[in-house]
This record gives structure tokens, C-alpha cells and sequence, in this order.
């Protein structure tokens, strides 16, 4: 008789890490279901855990090291034991050390994959280089570092509060398809009286129930804020009290709105003036929670500062911040856990032995130095205790800085880089220079669930265990106040390894000076230390999780002397820690770094305004293309058009079209639609096809219908921090000739 078991675990096939429980016949996994008396997730689940037992069981997953033989790229390898593929890497890793410094490691990371992300950070900080990146740099980065410097914390980890939020603002970002645990308690606030608000050039589904939508030509979202200021001030609509009380800076602010009345930023935007005052409007008669959102960090060279900076005044003005129903403050996580001490953070600035280089492109964009880092973060610390726990969004490199410190030992070489939990041919910008990067980089490491365009490039790749394969504490880089642990629920299969594994044996290896505890379990006891419990008692105790949640406190900066982590302990409207590093901390709008009026003659020949990488399910990025069980959900990219657009460049819906910018085209379905704007293309992100060869230069069809590898990543286009243009630049589109195909791969071909 089979065996059944029901394994309660947090789903990390994204980052909402959703409590779900694994069922298991006979220690086969076989299905997986929400859990409905879950922490986390409101017991939902979604239609990715039809796809968890192939994922888990697929025979595309790497199961054993890897180390290339022949050409990097070409497709061939030998099975090597993790003991020669670890020996090999460290012993080259001192010898670049010894030769180049510290700082010559480098990574390329993705977003909020676990154990993966913060090992190798505590690796580096260790280690003594600066030079790690995660896309963190796109995905809020900007955010992160106005609402830093402005506030001393950022204010946008916590979703609306049905009952409490009288608005609800999403100013770009949809998550019917991003975020689907926040749009159901959107949806709740909605049921409970609360007003939809939303921003987007798309009439996106978010867009759909919204009461109130602006379609703004796309990366004008900077006009558009200041816009609202201009309204909030001029109607005295803003939170006097608040801002007398607690802000500096606000007569600059109040200055140059005056240059944005609402008929210039409706000349700009494209939205109508009657639509900007109500926004304003309603904005003031709250509470509103905004809700997180990425696009302004997306739009390049000042129009994304600008839009980053006006949101996060208008969330202080109207006096939402740290207030209930608003955009309350997260706060460090709490003092039962370490996190901050045991990531070794401040030796990224401090006690470095070795390291006093800082970034490859700290001089290019000083607000992510070392001296920014000190600076943003030791005010930060005065208030809360102790620093921002992610403080790497203070400091994160370009990735093109790192490519051309590969490519061209600028300003001092890169010679050896992980790709750990990342898929920078897919995901970044400027996907030609990484491939040139890729190929030329002295040593080569990746790690990863599969064999992706980027690791097909390595010179080892590593079989990572996943979140069915390890325990869990939900961590989210720190930036969170909810730690909830699970137990590891199934055992590692073939010789997949956790990505703590890695980290700590190539610690030991190196000779790193530090506690580096044995299996991953003991180090989240590490972190765990000061509550006096272990990893293991937390996951089997009735309230397995810490919050500092619970009984959430409001108006934190009024309370004990706190203030606000800034300089000044006040909200800086015109942040002081930016100033410090050469930028105009109040920001005017500039357009983006291409347009019609920016760059008129490139506009002739792209005459269309191209925004890219809108969420779409079920993929997570660049992630799950390979399962059967999902890909027939979507199994090609779209362009969405206008119908006019269309009709003008000869498309009907369903022919294949090239999207071209002046880095070249890549070919994608053509979806016509009203709910974008006539002169506004939007192509899908992240697409490889995992069903083509790997070899290079196929790399998995990565050159067909990659949109980065026709986004520029030039210096010059990137914003302040140097986050990478994804919304906003120019295009124009053409039917292709050869027509894109998929043939469905065999169903359940891993039973
Ligand atoms: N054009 C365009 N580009 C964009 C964006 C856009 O909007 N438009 N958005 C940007 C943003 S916001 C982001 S966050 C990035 C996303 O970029 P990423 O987060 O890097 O993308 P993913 O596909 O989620 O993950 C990359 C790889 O990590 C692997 N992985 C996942 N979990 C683990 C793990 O636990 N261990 C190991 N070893 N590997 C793991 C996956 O299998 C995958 O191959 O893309 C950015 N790029
Ligand atoms: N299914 C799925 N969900 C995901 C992810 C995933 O890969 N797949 N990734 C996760 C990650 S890392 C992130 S960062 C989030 C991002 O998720 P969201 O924050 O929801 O962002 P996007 O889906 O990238 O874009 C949201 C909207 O921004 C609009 N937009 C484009 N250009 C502009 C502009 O110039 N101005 C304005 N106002 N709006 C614009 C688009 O039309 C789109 O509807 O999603 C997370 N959730
Ligand atoms: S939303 Fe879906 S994929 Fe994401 S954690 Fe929850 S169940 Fe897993
Ligand atoms: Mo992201």
C-alpha cells in the first residue's frame, strides 16, 4: 500500500513563498496544494504548483557537476566530483587574489532566491570585494536609495490594509499577473470601500478595475509627480502638520513645482488635466498605500530619478509614511534575528585586510560607493539600531562596469565570476556585451536549477538543490520583518547541492576567517542565535515565524527620539546623502534618454516608444519555460500593438514581427490591441527556448527573441544608479519573414 505524507513547506517557485503542502506517495512527489491555514500566501497557491513535480523531476534539471571541456560555449562536458570542481575553483581563486586582489571576483545574481543570494553576499563581504551584483540593481534599486535617503527606511514592503487604505496607487506595476497574493488583499480593500488608482501606459488588467486610470506616455512618470506636487501644494492639499514638523527641504520642492503646472505636464504625459487633478486629489484623501513598484526605476538617465523621487515625495507630502493603511516602514527584522551581523554587511566598508578598492564603477555613479554606502547606512543605523539589511542596494556595480572590467580591465580587472542563481544573457541589458564578457573571463562559475544560455557559457556548472531539497527561513534579503522557517521536506536528489554548500566550502577552501557552520540548517541557526531557539525548534513550534508585525507599530519616528534615519533625523525632501554625491537632490524631469524631443532624428526611424518585461504568467522571469506543465499556458512571446500601429506596418494578429531598436531586432507574435497606445510597443521579456541547442552561438535560440540583447546598457542611458532602461526607449517594428514556431514537447515526458 503506498505511503502517503503531506510535507508543509514554503513554495519558492517565486518570492512570495507561499506556505504549501507537498504530497508524497511512497516518497514520490506527486502533487502540491496551497495550504489553507498558511502564514503566508492566504493558502492560495497558484497554477505554478501544477508544475513543481516535473520541475522537481525533470530530466532538463542538472544533477551532477560539471566542468567544460572544449571551446567555452560548445556544448561539451565532463562529469567531474564536486570535490575536483571545488578544489579547482578555489585554488584558482586564490591565484587571481594573489595576483589581481579581492576585488577581481565578481557576480552576477538574480532576485530573492534564497540561500543563493545571501551566501555568496556573506561570501564576498568576507572575501573583501565589492563587486556583486544582483538584479536588485533593476528591481528597485532607485527606489530603495531615494526612499533611504529621504526617509532612513524604505516604506513599500507592506501591501494595502483592507478597512484601512482609503486609495490604493499602482503607479506601474500590475500585479494581477506580478503579484498575485497582493492583488487578492487588493481586491479585499476594494470590497472594503477603497479606490483603484492606476498608472500605466497599458490598460493592463490591474488597469481593468481600477476607479481611476492615467495612461502616461511611457518613463513621463517624473512630469507626471512633479505634476501632482504642483496640485498638492498649490490646493494645500498636502499633510501640513507632518511636513512642518518632520521635513526639510520642502521650500525647494515647492519652488520647482511651480514649473510644473498641470497644462505643461499635460503636454508632456499625454494625460489629461482633469485626470492629473483628480489624481492629486484623491492621492490627498487618504490613507493611500502605493504599492511597490519597479517601472520608474526603468526608464534611464534622469527621467527614472525623476519619477522614483516625486512618488517618494508625494507618499511623505500627503503624509502616508509609517501611518496605518499608508506606507508604513518595515523596519530591520527582528532582534531574535541576527541576520544583519551573521551577512557580515558592514565589512563591505570596514576591517577589510585586503580590500580598499571600491566598485568598478563607484566613480561613474557615486551614489552606489563605498562612501555612499557609510554615509546612507550610519544614519540609518542612529535610528533603527543597526544598518539597512540589504545594504548592497547602496552599493551594487553596473553590470556593464563589470563586463568592461572583464573586457577591457577598466578601471582594474575582473578575472573571475559567479553566475549564481542569475541569467544575465536573459535578463540584463545589453545582452551582447555580457556574451562577450562571458566568453572572455579568466574562471567561470555557475550554479543553477538548469542548463540556461548562461550557463552554457561556464567552465563548471552546479546542480543546485531547490527549495523542495533544503530548509527554508524566509529571509527576503533582509528588507522584510517576517522570518518564517520550514524543515527541509524532501531529501537532495542525484547530487544536487544547497547554494549555503557552495559558499561555505569554498570559505573553508580559501581559508575565510569566519564561522561558516557546516549544513545550511546550522547557519539559519547561526542567524537564529539570539532567540535562544534553533532553526528546528521555530519550524516545529505553533508559531513557527517572528514578526515584528504583530501588533505593528505606526509613527515610529515620533516615538523615543528616533526621528528618521537620515542625517538630519528628519525627512529629507531634498535628501542631503544625495547631494553629497553630486546629484541635483531635487530632481528636475528630463525626458528620456530617447524620444522625440530628446533625440529627434533617431525618432524618425524608430518612430514607436518601446516599454518591455511586463510580468506575464506563469514564468517567473526567465524561469519554467522548460516544464510541459506550464509552458502550453504561453508558449511564445508577445508584442502587444495598437490596431492603428498595426494596420500602418502591415501586422495582423498572430504573424510573427521583428521588434528593432539600432542594436538589432529580435523576433516576437504580434498581439493587437486597444489597450495600449497607438504609438507604444510592448515586447515581452526573458524568453530563451529551452527546447533549442545549447551550443553557442544557438545558446538557446537566446539572440531570437531576448529583447535585452537589443536594449543598450551604455552608461549614458543608465539612471543615477546605473539601473538599466527597459521602458521608454525608441523602436519600430516589421512583419518577419520566417515565422516563429514551437513544437509542444512531450507531455509529462519525466514520469
Ligand atoms: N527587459 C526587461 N528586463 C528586465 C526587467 C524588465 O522589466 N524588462 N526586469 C528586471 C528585474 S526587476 C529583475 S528582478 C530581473 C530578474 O532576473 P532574475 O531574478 O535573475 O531572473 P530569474 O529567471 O528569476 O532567475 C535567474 C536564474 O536563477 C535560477 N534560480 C532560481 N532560484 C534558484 C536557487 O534557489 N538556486 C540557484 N542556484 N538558482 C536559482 C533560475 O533557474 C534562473 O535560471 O530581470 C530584470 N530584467
Ligand atoms: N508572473 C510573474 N510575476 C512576477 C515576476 C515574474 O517574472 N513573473 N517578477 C517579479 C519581480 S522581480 C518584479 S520586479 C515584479 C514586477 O512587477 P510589476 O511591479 O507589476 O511590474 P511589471 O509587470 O514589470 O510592469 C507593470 C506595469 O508597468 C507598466 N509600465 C510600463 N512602462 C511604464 C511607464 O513608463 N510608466 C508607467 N506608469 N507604467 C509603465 C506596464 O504596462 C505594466 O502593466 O513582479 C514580480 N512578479
Ligand atoms: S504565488 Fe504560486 S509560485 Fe509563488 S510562492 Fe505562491 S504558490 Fe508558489
Ligand atoms: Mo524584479
Amino acid at each position: 500500500m503506498a505511503r502517503d505524507e503531506v510535507k508543509v513547506c514554503g513554495c519558492h517557485l517565486c518570492w512570495h513563498q507561499c506556505e504549501v503542502r507537498l504530497h508524497v506517495e511512497d516518497g514520490i512527489l506527486k502533487h502540491v496544494t496551497g495550504n489553507p491555514n498558511g502564514v503566508t500566501g492566504g493558502g492560495y497557491g497558484c497554477e505554478r504548483l501544477a508544475g513543481v513535480p516535473e520541475f522537481h523531476y525533470s530530466s532538463k534539471r542538472l544533477n551532477h557537476p560539471r566542468k567544460r571541456v572544449g571551446k567555452r560555449g560548445s556544448g561539451r562536458w565532463e562529469r567531474v566530483t564536486w570535490e575536483e570542481a571545488l578544489d579547482d575553483i578555489a585554488a584558482r581563486l586564490l591565484a587571481i587574489r594573489e595576483e589581481s586582489g579581492p576585488e577581481a571576483l565578481a557576480k552576477l545574481g538574480g532576485t530573492i532566491h534564497g540561500p543563493a543570494d545571501w551566501a555568496s553576499w556573506r561570501f564576498f563581504n568576507q572575501w573583501g570585494s565589492p563587486n556583486s551584483f544582483n538584479t536588485g540593481k533593476d528591481c528597485g534599486q532607485a527606489n530603495t536609495i531615494v526612499e533611504c535617503t529621504m526617509y532612513g527606511w524604505d516604506s513599500l514592503g507592506v501591501a494595502p490594509m483592507p478597512g484601512k487604505s482609503r486609495n490604493i496607487v499602482l503607479w506601474g506595476s500590475n500585479p494581477p499577473e506580478s503579484a498575485a497574493v497582493k492583488w487578492n488583499s487588493i481586491r479585499a480593500c476594494q470590497d472594503r470601500g477603497a479606490r483603484l488608482i492606476v498608472v500605466d501606459p497599458r490598460f493592463s488588467e490591474a488597469a481593468s478595475y481600477a476607479d481611476l486610470w492615467l495612461q502616461p506616455r511611457p518613463a513621463t512618470d517624473g512630469a507626471l509627480g512633479w505634476g501632482v506636487i504642483h496640485i498638492l501644494i498649490e490646493e494645500g492639499l498636502y499633510d501640513k502638520e507632518f511636513v512642518e514638523r518632520w521635513c526639510t527641504g520642502f521650500d525647494q520642492v515647492t519652488e520647482k513645482a511651480k514649473k510644473y503646472s498641470p497644462e505643461r505636464v499635460s503636454k508632456i504625459t499625454g494625460v489629461p488635466v482633469g485626470k492629473i487633478l483628480r489624481f492629486a486629489r484623491a492621492y490627498a484623501d487618504g490613507p493611500t498605500n502605493y504599492v511597490w513598484s519597479l517601472s520608474g526605476c526603468h526608464y534611464g538617465n534622469g527621467a527614472g530619478y525623476a519619477a522614483v523621487y516625486t512618488q517618494a515625495v508625494i507618499r511623505a507630502i500627503t503624509g502616508n509614511i509609517d501611518r496605518e493603511g499608508g506606507n508604513p516602514m518595515t523596519g530591520p527584522l527582528p532582534n531574535q534575528v541576527d541576520w544583519y551581523n551573521a551577512m557580515g554587511w558592514d565589512l563591505l566598508v570596514e576591517h577589510l585586510e585586503h580590500s580598499d578598492r571600491d566598485s568598478v564603477t563607484a566613480n561613474r555613479f557615486p551614489v552606489c560607493s563605498k562612501a555612499s554606502l557609510t554615509r546612507i547606512n550610519g544614519a540609518i543605523k542612529k535610528a533603527w539600531g543597526q544598518g539597512y539589511g540589504c545594504p548592497l542596494y547602496f552599493l551594487y556595480p553596473s553590470s556593464r562596469g563589470i563586463y568592461d572590467a572583464i573586457r577591457y580591465g577598466e578601471p582594474y580587472p575582473i578575472r573571475a565570476l559567479f553566475i549564481h542563481a542569475g541569467n544575465p544573457l536573459v535578463t540584463l541589458a545589453g545582452a551582447r556585451d555580457c556574451y562577450e564578457a562571458l566568453k572572455k573571463v579568466d574562471l567561470l562559475v555557475g550554479m543553477d536549477f538548469f542548463m540556461t544560455p548562461s550557463m552554457a557559457l561556464c567552465d563548471y556548472v552546479l546542480p543546485a538543490a531547490s527549495w523542495i531539497e533544503r530548509p527554508h527561513t524566509m529571509l527576503y534579503w533582509g528588507v522584510s520583518a517576517t522570518a518564517i522557517a520550514y524543515e527541509q521536506p524532501l531529501p537532495a536528489l542525484y547530487e544536487r547541492k544547497d547554494d549555503y554548500w557552495l559558499w561555505k566550502e569554498l570559505a573553508h577552501r580559501v581559508g575565510l576567517p569566519y564561522e561558516w557552520p557546516d549544513t545550511l540548517e546550522s547557519m539559519y541557526d547561526l542567524i537564529l542565535r539570539p532567540s535562544g531557539r534553533t532553526h528546528a525548534q521555530v519550524a516545529n513550534s505553533s508559531q513557527y515565524y517572528f514578526e515584528s508585525d504583530t501588533g505593528r507599530e505606526f509613527e515610529r519616528y515620533a516615538k523615543e527620539g528616533r526621528g528618521f534615519g537620515t542625517a538630519s533625523g528628519k525627512c529629507e525632501l531634498a535628501p542631503s546623502a544625495l547631494a553629497a554625491c553630486g546629484l541635483d537632490p531635487v530632481p528636475d524631469y528630463v525626458e528620456p534618454p530617447q524620444s522625440r524631443s530628446r533625440t529627434p532624428e533617431l525618432a524618425r526611424e524608430y518612430p514607436l516608444t518601446l516599454i518591455s518585461g511586463s510580468r506575464v504568467r506563469p514564468y517567473w522571469h526567465t524561469s519554467y519555460r522548460e516544464l510541459s506543465s506550464l509552458r502550453w499556458r504561453h508558449e511564445l512571446p508577445e508584442t502587444q500593438m495598437h490596431p492603428e500601429t498595426a494596420r500602418a506596418f502591415g501586422i495582423v494578429n498572430g504573424d510573427t514581427v521583428l521588434v528593432e531598436t539600432p542594436l538589432g531586432s529580435v523576433r516576437q507574435r504580434a498581439c493587437v490591441t486597444t489597450a495600449i497606445a497607438p504609438d507604444v510597443v510592448h515586447a515581452e521579456a526573458f524568453w530563451y527556448y529551452p527546447e533549442q541547442p545549447a551550443e553557442d552561438p544557438y545558446l538557446f535560440g537566446v539572440w531570437d527573441s531576448n529583447i535585452n540583447a537589443i536594449i543598450p546598457d551604455d552608461y549614458d542611458v543608465c539612471d543615477f544608479a546605473g539601473d538599466h532602461p527597459y521602458r521608454g526607449l525608441l523602436c519600430r517594428i516589421r512583419k518577419a519573414e520566417t515565422p516563429l514556431d514551437f513544437e509542444r514537447p512531450v507531455f509529462n515526458e519525466f514520469d
